[in-house]
Protein backbone atom coordinates (compact mmCIF):
# COMPACT_ATOMS: atom_id res chain seq x y z
CA UNK A 1 0.00 0.00 0.00
CA UNK A 2 1.11 3.20 -0.51
CA UNK A 3 2.19 5.39 2.12
CA UNK A 4 -0.20 8.56 1.14
CA UNK A 5 -3.13 5.58 0.98
CA UNK A 6 -2.62 4.54 4.49
CA UNK A 7 -5.30 5.61 6.74
CA UNK A 8 -3.85 7.47 9.93
CA UNK A 9 -3.64 6.22 13.92
CA UNK A 10 -3.26 8.78 16.45
CA UNK A 11 -2.75 8.20 20.10
CA UNK A 12 -1.48 8.67 23.30
CA UNK A 13 -0.89 8.34 26.95
CA UNK A 14 0.43 11.27 29.83
CA UNK A 15 3.84 10.82 31.88
CA UNK A 16 1.54 11.61 35.19
CA UNK A 17 3.23 8.99 36.69
CA UNK A 18 3.88 4.75 36.79
CA UNK A 19 1.69 3.29 33.85
CA UNK A 20 -1.02 0.48 35.25
CA UNK A 21 -2.13 -2.46 33.11
CA UNK A 22 -4.93 -0.35 32.68
CA UNK A 23 -3.12 1.67 29.93
CA UNK A 24 -1.21 -0.93 28.91
CA UNK A 25 -4.42 -3.42 28.19
CA UNK A 26 -6.79 -0.62 27.27
CA UNK A 27 -4.15 1.57 24.96
CA UNK A 28 -0.68 0.73 24.58
CA UNK A 29 -0.74 -3.28 23.93
CA UNK A 30 -3.64 -2.89 21.05
CA UNK A 31 -1.46 -0.37 19.39
CA UNK A 32 1.50 -2.36 18.28
CA UNK A 33 -0.71 -4.39 15.51
CA UNK A 34 -2.10 -1.31 14.05
CA UNK A 35 1.26 -0.27 12.84
CA UNK A 36 1.31 -2.71 10.26
CA UNK A 37 -1.87 -2.05 8.77
CA UNK A 38 -1.63 1.98 9.46
CA UNK A 39 0.35 5.21 9.03
CA UNK A 40 0.57 5.63 13.29
CA UNK A 41 1.65 8.47 15.51
CA UNK A 42 2.33 7.78 19.21
CA UNK A 43 3.02 10.27 21.12
CA UNK A 44 3.63 11.25 24.87
CA UNK A 45 1.28 13.77 25.78
CA UNK A 46 3.31 16.08 28.29
CA UNK A 47 1.25 19.26 28.04
CA UNK A 48 -1.70 17.28 29.38
CA UNK A 49 -0.16 16.08 31.95
CA UNK A 50 0.14 19.98 33.24
CA UNK A 51 -3.54 20.21 33.86
CA UNK A 52 -2.97 18.54 37.58
CA UNK A 53 0.51 19.82 39.64
CA UNK A 54 3.34 17.97 38.51
CA UNK A 55 7.34 18.61 40.08
CA UNK A 56 9.14 19.53 37.07
CA UNK A 57 11.85 16.47 38.04
CA UNK A 58 9.33 14.07 38.03
CA UNK A 59 7.72 14.96 34.80
CA UNK A 60 11.01 14.63 33.11
CA UNK A 61 11.76 11.17 34.00
CA UNK A 62 8.46 9.98 33.67
CA UNK A 63 8.14 11.38 30.28
CA UNK A 64 11.36 9.76 28.93
CA UNK A 65 10.20 6.65 31.04
CA UNK A 66 7.31 6.58 28.91
CA UNK A 67 9.13 6.87 25.47
CA UNK A 68 10.92 3.18 26.74
CA UNK A 69 7.78 1.98 27.46
CA UNK A 70 6.08 2.09 24.29
CA UNK A 71 9.19 0.89 22.76
CA UNK A 72 9.75 -1.82 25.13
CA UNK A 73 5.88 -2.84 24.22
CA UNK A 74 6.42 -3.14 21.03
CA UNK A 75 5.98 0.21 18.98
CA UNK A 76 8.30 0.29 16.34
CA UNK A 77 10.24 4.01 15.70
CA UNK A 78 11.09 2.27 12.28
CA UNK A 79 7.14 2.01 11.29
CA UNK A 80 5.37 4.73 13.78
CA UNK A 81 6.31 8.27 14.33
CA UNK A 82 7.53 8.25 18.59
CA UNK A 83 7.44 11.75 19.84
CA UNK A 84 6.59 14.63 22.36
CA UNK A 85 3.60 16.46 22.28
CA UNK A 86 5.17 19.57 23.64
CA UNK A 87 7.76 19.19 21.03
CA UNK A 88 5.81 19.88 17.61
CA UNK A 89 4.47 23.24 18.94
CA UNK A 90 1.29 23.06 16.32
CA UNK A 91 -0.76 21.28 18.76
CA UNK A 92 -0.65 24.20 21.19
CA UNK A 93 -1.19 26.73 18.34
CA UNK A 94 -4.60 24.26 16.83
CA UNK A 95 -5.61 24.54 20.24
CA UNK A 96 -6.31 27.99 20.65
CA UNK A 97 -8.44 27.60 17.69
CA UNK A 98 -10.33 25.21 18.46
CA UNK A 99 -11.13 27.07 21.91
CA UNK A 100 -12.76 29.33 19.67
CA UNK A 101 -15.08 26.55 18.07
CA UNK A 102 -15.64 24.64 21.24
CA UNK A 103 -18.53 25.77 23.72
CA UNK A 104 -18.08 26.44 27.33
CA UNK A 105 -21.09 24.56 27.91
CA UNK A 106 -19.90 20.89 26.21
CA UNK A 107 -16.28 21.09 28.48
CA UNK A 108 -18.27 21.76 31.33
CA UNK A 109 -20.08 18.42 30.80
CA UNK A 110 -17.52 16.36 30.60
CA UNK A 111 -16.61 13.03 32.99
CA UNK A 112 -12.97 13.34 33.45
CA UNK A 113 -13.66 17.41 33.77
CA UNK A 114 -15.98 16.68 37.03
CA UNK A 115 -14.20 13.82 38.10
CA UNK A 116 -10.60 15.43 38.34
CA UNK A 117 -12.22 18.97 39.93
CA UNK A 118 -13.76 16.77 42.70
CA UNK A 119 -10.17 15.49 42.93
CA UNK A 120 -8.32 18.49 42.65
CA UNK A 121 -10.65 21.07 44.28
CA UNK A 122 -8.11 23.11 44.65
CA UNK A 123 -6.39 23.54 41.70
CA UNK A 124 -9.51 23.66 38.76
CA UNK A 125 -7.37 25.65 36.13
CA UNK A 126 -8.74 26.30 32.63
CA UNK A 127 -5.76 23.86 31.61
CA UNK A 128 -8.19 20.98 33.20
CA UNK A 129 -11.42 22.28 31.75
CA UNK A 130 -9.15 22.76 28.11
CA UNK A 131 -7.72 19.23 28.16
CA UNK A 132 -10.69 17.99 25.90
CA UNK A 133 -9.39 21.00 23.31
CA UNK A 134 -5.97 20.09 22.96
CA UNK A 135 -6.87 16.53 22.88
CA UNK A 136 -8.92 17.22 20.08
CA UNK A 137 -5.74 19.37 18.44
CA UNK A 138 -3.89 16.03 18.96
CA UNK A 139 -5.95 14.12 16.67
CA UNK A 140 -6.95 16.84 14.23
CA UNK A 141 -3.65 17.87 13.56
CA UNK A 142 -2.73 14.52 11.73
CA UNK A 143 -6.03 14.28 9.86
CA UNK A 144 -6.84 10.76 11.82
CA UNK A 145 -8.80 8.27 11.13
CA UNK A 146 -8.57 6.09 14.12
CA UNK A 147 -7.74 6.67 17.77
CA UNK A 148 -7.60 3.98 19.80
CA UNK A 149 -8.52 4.50 23.56
CA UNK A 150 -9.62 3.12 26.68
CA UNK A 151 -13.61 3.57 27.83
CA UNK A 152 -12.89 6.44 29.59
CA UNK A 153 -11.68 8.62 26.72
CA UNK A 154 -14.44 7.65 24.39
CA UNK A 155 -16.36 10.64 25.37
CA UNK A 156 -13.38 13.03 24.33
CA UNK A 157 -13.31 11.49 21.18
CA UNK A 158 -16.89 12.05 20.13
CA UNK A 159 -16.25 16.01 21.90
CA UNK A 160 -13.66 15.86 19.33
CA UNK A 161 -15.78 14.94 16.34
CA UNK A 162 -17.92 17.51 17.39
CA UNK A 163 -15.65 20.26 17.03
CA UNK A 164 -14.23 18.82 13.17
CA UNK A 165 -17.87 18.87 12.56
CA UNK A 166 -18.62 22.18 13.42
CA UNK A 167 -15.04 23.75 11.86
CA UNK A 168 -16.00 21.81 8.60
CA UNK A 169 -19.19 23.36 8.38
CA UNK A 170 -18.09 26.52 9.08
CA UNK A 171 -15.23 26.83 7.57
CA UNK A 172 -15.09 24.50 4.55
CA UNK A 173 -13.74 21.08 4.44
CA UNK A 174 -11.08 20.67 6.79
CA UNK A 175 -10.54 17.89 8.91
CA UNK A 176 -10.81 14.16 8.81
CA UNK A 177 -13.98 13.73 11.50
CA UNK A 178 -12.00 10.65 13.51
CA UNK A 179 -13.07 7.62 14.77
CA UNK A 180 -12.12 5.54 18.42
CA UNK A 181 -10.82 2.44 18.18
CA UNK A 182 -12.29 0.75 21.88
CA UNK A 183 -11.03 -3.01 22.44
CA UNK A 184 -13.67 -4.82 23.40
CA UNK A 185 -12.18 -6.37 26.49
CA UNK A 186 -9.62 -4.70 27.87
CA UNK A 187 -11.00 -1.12 27.57
CA UNK A 188 -11.97 -0.89 31.34
CA UNK A 189 -9.41 -2.35 33.37
CA UNK A 190 -10.80 -1.84 37.30
CA UNK A 191 -9.14 -1.14 40.57
CA UNK A 192 -8.02 -4.24 42.89
CA UNK A 193 -9.47 -2.55 45.74
CA UNK A 194 -12.32 -1.23 44.20
CA UNK A 195 -13.75 -2.92 41.30
CA UNK A 196 -16.01 -1.08 39.86
CA UNK A 197 -14.02 2.16 39.30
CA UNK A 198 -11.54 1.58 36.59
CA UNK A 199 -7.48 1.36 37.76
CA UNK A 200 -5.75 4.50 37.61
CA UNK A 201 -2.73 5.47 37.52
CA UNK A 202 -3.48 8.55 40.12
CA UNK A 203 -5.01 6.54 42.68
CA UNK A 204 -3.45 7.10 45.68
CA UNK A 205 -3.97 3.60 46.86
CA UNK A 206 -0.90 1.48 45.51
CA UNK A 207 -2.73 -1.74 46.83
CA UNK A 208 -5.20 -0.90 44.03
CA UNK A 209 -3.05 -0.34 40.76
CA UNK A 210 -0.80 -2.68 39.30
CA UNK A 211 1.82 -0.67 37.36
CA UNK A 212 4.04 -1.80 34.62
CA UNK A 213 6.88 -1.49 36.73
CA UNK A 214 5.96 -3.79 39.90
CA UNK A 215 8.33 -6.43 40.49
CA UNK A 216 7.63 -9.69 40.69
CA UNK A 217 6.66 -9.58 44.86
CA UNK A 218 4.43 -6.38 44.40
CA UNK A 219 2.77 -8.00 41.69
CA UNK A 220 1.59 -11.15 43.85
CA UNK A 221 1.24 -9.21 46.57
CA UNK A 222 -1.27 -6.46 45.08
CA UNK A 223 -3.21 -9.54 43.47
CA UNK A 224 -3.70 -11.44 46.69
CA UNK A 225 -4.72 -8.84 47.91
CA UNK A 226 -7.24 -7.71 45.53
CA UNK A 227 -11.05 -7.85 46.35
CA UNK A 228 -12.78 -10.72 45.14
CA UNK A 229 -15.85 -11.51 47.01
CA UNK A 230 -17.93 -9.67 49.59
CA UNK A 231 -19.86 -12.59 50.20
CA UNK A 232 -17.52 -14.29 52.82
CA UNK A 233 -19.13 -17.66 52.12
CA UNK A 234 -18.26 -18.03 48.85
CA UNK A 235 -14.38 -18.48 47.97
CA UNK A 236 -14.57 -20.08 44.49
CA UNK A 237 -14.02 -18.74 41.33
CA UNK A 238 -17.74 -18.17 40.06
CA UNK A 239 -17.61 -15.64 37.48
CA UNK A 240 -20.76 -13.22 37.88
CA UNK A 241 -21.76 -10.10 37.19
CA UNK A 242 -22.07 -9.56 40.83
CA UNK A 243 -18.77 -10.44 41.36
CA UNK A 244 -17.31 -7.26 39.78
CA UNK A 245 -13.66 -8.53 41.55
CA UNK A 246 -13.25 -12.05 40.47
CA UNK A 247 -14.61 -10.90 36.80
CA UNK A 248 -11.55 -8.13 36.82
CA UNK A 249 -9.01 -10.65 37.66
CA UNK A 250 -10.29 -13.56 35.26
CA UNK A 251 -10.40 -10.66 32.30
CA UNK A 252 -6.95 -9.72 33.18
CA UNK A 253 -5.98 -13.33 32.98
CA UNK A 254 -7.74 -14.05 29.98
CA UNK A 255 -5.88 -11.11 28.36
CA UNK A 256 -2.56 -11.37 29.60
CA UNK A 257 -2.62 -15.13 28.78
CA UNK A 258 -4.35 -15.28 25.36
CA UNK A 259 -7.28 -17.69 26.79
CA UNK A 260 -10.83 -16.61 26.59
CA UNK A 261 -12.90 -15.73 29.63
CA UNK A 262 -14.94 -19.04 29.41
CA UNK A 263 -11.77 -20.74 29.32
CA UNK A 264 -10.23 -19.11 32.15
CA UNK A 265 -13.44 -19.78 34.59
CA UNK A 266 -13.33 -23.80 33.34
CA UNK A 267 -9.76 -23.70 34.12
CA UNK A 268 -10.75 -21.99 37.60
CA UNK A 269 -14.03 -23.01 38.17
CA UNK A 270 -14.27 -24.95 42.21
CA UNK A 271 -10.64 -23.69 43.23
CA UNK A 272 -10.12 -21.40 45.43
CA UNK A 273 -9.09 -17.97 45.39
CA UNK A 274 -5.48 -18.45 46.58
CA UNK A 275 -5.04 -20.95 43.54
CA UNK A 276 -6.50 -18.47 41.31
CA UNK A 277 -4.85 -15.38 42.14
CA UNK A 278 -1.44 -16.92 41.91
CA UNK A 279 -2.57 -18.00 38.47
CA UNK A 280 -2.73 -14.37 37.51
CA UNK A 281 0.11 -13.19 39.73
CA UNK A 282 2.32 -15.85 37.25
CA UNK A 283 0.62 -15.06 34.29
CA UNK A 284 1.00 -10.57 34.51
CA UNK A 285 4.10 -11.19 35.86
CA UNK A 286 5.51 -13.36 32.73
CA UNK A 287 4.02 -10.94 30.21
CA UNK A 288 6.08 -8.08 32.36
CA UNK A 289 9.06 -8.89 33.15
CA UNK A 290 10.49 -8.98 29.50
CA UNK A 291 9.34 -5.81 29.04
CA UNK A 292 10.27 -4.05 32.30
CA UNK A 293 13.91 -5.73 30.94
CA UNK A 294 14.16 -4.05 27.52
CA UNK A 295 12.77 -0.69 29.35
CA UNK A 296 15.53 -0.62 31.63
CA UNK A 297 18.11 -1.24 28.35
CA UNK A 298 16.50 1.68 26.92
CA UNK A 299 16.51 4.22 29.35
CA UNK A 300 20.71 3.28 29.55
CA UNK A 301 20.68 3.98 26.41
CA UNK A 302 19.97 7.57 25.50
CA UNK A 303 21.51 8.43 22.38
CA UNK A 304 18.89 6.16 20.68
CA UNK A 305 16.00 7.19 22.59
CA UNK A 306 17.34 11.04 21.36
CA UNK A 307 17.47 10.15 17.87
CA UNK A 308 13.51 8.17 17.74
CA UNK A 309 12.24 11.31 19.50
CA UNK A 310 13.93 13.48 17.01
CA UNK A 311 13.09 11.53 13.80
CA UNK A 312 9.88 11.28 15.35
CA UNK A 313 9.08 14.94 16.06
CA UNK A 314 10.45 15.72 12.75
CA UNK A 315 7.77 13.51 10.89
CA UNK A 316 5.06 14.72 12.88
CA UNK A 317 5.66 18.45 12.31
CA UNK A 318 5.82 18.12 8.66
CA UNK A 319 2.20 16.58 8.85
CA UNK A 320 1.04 19.43 11.27
CA UNK A 321 2.76 22.66 9.87
CA UNK A 322 0.42 21.70 6.45
CA UNK A 323 -2.89 21.33 8.55
CA UNK A 324 -1.82 24.60 10.64
CA UNK A 325 -1.38 26.19 7.79
CA UNK A 326 -4.44 25.08 5.82
CA UNK A 327 -6.42 25.94 9.11
CA UNK A 328 -4.63 29.54 9.90
CA UNK A 329 -5.52 30.27 5.95
CA UNK A 330 -9.56 29.07 6.43
CA UNK A 331 -10.18 30.88 9.02
CA UNK A 332 -8.51 34.10 7.54
CA UNK A 333 -5.25 35.11 9.23
CA UNK A 334 -2.52 36.22 6.95
CA UNK A 335 0.06 33.96 6.26
CA UNK A 336 3.48 35.08 7.50
CA UNK A 337 5.66 37.08 4.59
CA UNK A 338 8.89 34.95 3.97
P1 LIG B 1 -4.82 9.42 35.36
O1 LIG B 1 -5.14 8.54 36.52
O2 LIG B 1 -3.56 10.25 35.54
O3 LIG B 1 -5.98 10.20 34.86
P2 LIG B 1 -5.04 7.19 33.59
O4 LIG B 1 -4.53 5.97 34.29
O5 LIG B 1 -6.49 7.34 33.39
O6 LIG B 1 -4.38 8.48 34.21
P3 LIG B 1 -4.39 8.14 30.94
O7 LIG B 1 -3.05 8.70 30.58
O8 LIG B 1 -5.49 9.11 31.15
O9 LIG B 1 -4.28 7.20 32.19
O10 LIG B 1 -4.83 7.08 29.84
C1 LIG B 1 -4.02 6.56 28.82
C2 LIG B 1 -4.80 5.52 28.04
O11 LIG B 1 -5.05 4.38 28.87
C3 LIG B 1 -6.16 5.98 27.53
O12 LIG B 1 -6.39 5.43 26.24
C4 LIG B 1 -7.13 5.40 28.52
O13 LIG B 1 -8.40 5.19 27.97
C5 LIG B 1 -6.45 4.09 28.87
N1 LIG B 1 -6.81 3.63 30.20
C6 LIG B 1 -6.58 4.28 31.37
N2 LIG B 1 -7.02 3.54 32.41
C7 LIG B 1 -7.55 2.41 31.88
C8 LIG B 1 -8.17 1.25 32.45
N3 LIG B 1 -8.32 1.13 33.75
N4 LIG B 1 -8.60 0.28 31.62
C9 LIG B 1 -8.42 0.39 30.30
N5 LIG B 1 -7.86 1.45 29.70
C10 LIG B 1 -7.42 2.45 30.46
N1 LIG C 1 -6.70 12.12 27.22
C1 LIG C 1 -5.99 10.91 26.90
C2 LIG C 1 -4.58 11.13 26.46
C3 LIG C 1 -4.58 11.81 25.15
C4 LIG C 1 -4.97 11.23 23.91
C5 LIG C 1 -4.82 12.27 22.94
C6 LIG C 1 -5.44 9.97 23.54
C7 LIG C 1 -4.24 13.10 24.91
N2 LIG C 1 -4.36 13.36 23.59
C8 LIG C 1 -5.13 12.04 21.62
C9 LIG C 1 -5.74 9.78 22.19
C10 LIG C 1 -5.60 10.80 21.24
C11 LIG C 1 -6.00 10.04 28.12
O1 LIG C 1 -5.79 8.90 27.96
N3 LIG C 1 -6.22 10.54 29.28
Amino acid sequence: MAEEAKKRVFSGVQPTGKITLGNYLGAIRNWTPLQEQYDCLFCVVDLHSLTVAQVPAELRKNTLDLVALYIACGLDPNKSALFIQSHVHEHAELAWILDTVAYVGELNRMTQFKDKSRKHADNINMGLMNYPVLMASDILLYQTQYVPVGKDQVQHVELTRDIAERFNARYSDTFVVPECLVSKTGSSIKSLQEPTAKMSKSDPNDNAVLSLTDDADAIRRKLRRAVTDSDTDVHCVHHSANKPGVSNLLNIYSLMSGTTVAEAERLFEGKGYGTFKDAVADVVISVLQPIQAEQKRLLADKSYLESVLKDGAEKASCIAQKTLSKVYRKVGLIPKIR
